[in-house]
């Protein structure tokens, strides 16, 4: 029997979390390495790890995946996420990269310096209640299903339920007009293997806070 993931990273959200998410709305356990210096970077990077010298890096069915969507699509893929043709799948992609858009924002916006942080907050919220929370409101709305694509749940409700989750962090009111995501969210959550993740003492990553954020930056300096 293959052995668990082994996810390589930080000690921190950033861009593992969603990996994180997906795997545990699979219901897969997994193992994970944290560097905690460059010269736990540098050891990956030597021993030919990292194809292109980044992490994330998930170890998986002997192989080393990089690039956070590539290792997403396998798991979705191998976990039944992945809609049942390519017409879903195609869904499930474009809701997806309207939602690495955001989350890009959301998953850095601890990194950047103090005076960039204002207006980006500023610019995560616009984009939130005016782009792409009413899309994927609108296409619950269209087909009254339980879930975004194929009545069925795909990467696209985990992925979208830790924005919703992540986003409401940094705004709370931000779901206040979007009822049908909320349901969405609650729906996901009650999940038993999320209802599992959600729960404190799970591998799920507080927010990046200052520590994580100076530690960073020691290792990627
Ligand atoms: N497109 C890549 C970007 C990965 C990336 O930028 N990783 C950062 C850490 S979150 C990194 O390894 N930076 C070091 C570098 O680029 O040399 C992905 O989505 O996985």
């Amino acid at each position: 029997m293959a052995g668990k993931p082994i996810l390589h990273y930080f000690d921190g959200r950033a861009r593992m979390e969603s990996i994180r998410w997906l795997l545990a709305a699979a219901g897969v356990e997994f193992e994970e390495k944290f560097m905690k210096t460059r010269e736990d970077l540098e050891k990956l990077r030597k021993d030919g790890s990292l194809m292109f010298q980044q992490v994330p890096m998930v170890e998986i069915d002997g192989m080393k995946l990089v690039q956070t969507r590539a290792i997403l699509n396998y798991i979705a893929a191998k976990y039944n996420l992945y809609g049942k043709d390519i017409k879903e799948r195609a869904l499930i992609d474009m809701y997806s990269e309207g939602m690495t858009d955001l989350n890009e924002m959301v998953l850095l916006y601890p990194y950047l310096p103090s005076r960039d942080k204002d207006g980006r907050l500023t610019q995560i919220k616009e984009k939130s209640r005016n782009r792409y929370f009413p899309a994927f409101e609108k296409v619950l709305k269209s087909h009254g299903q339980d879930y975004l694509v194929g009545n069925r749940l795909s990467k696209a409700d985990v992925h979208l339920t830790e924005l919703l989750y992540h986003t409401e962090e940094l705004d709370s009111t931000v779901l206040a007009n979007f009822p049908l995501l909320k349901a969405l969210r609650t729906r996901v959550s009650n999940l038993p293997t999320m209802k599992k993740f959600l729960q404190p003492g799970s591998q799920r990553k507080p927010f990046d806070d200052e520590k994580c954020v100076e530690s960073v930056k020691k290792i990627f300096s």
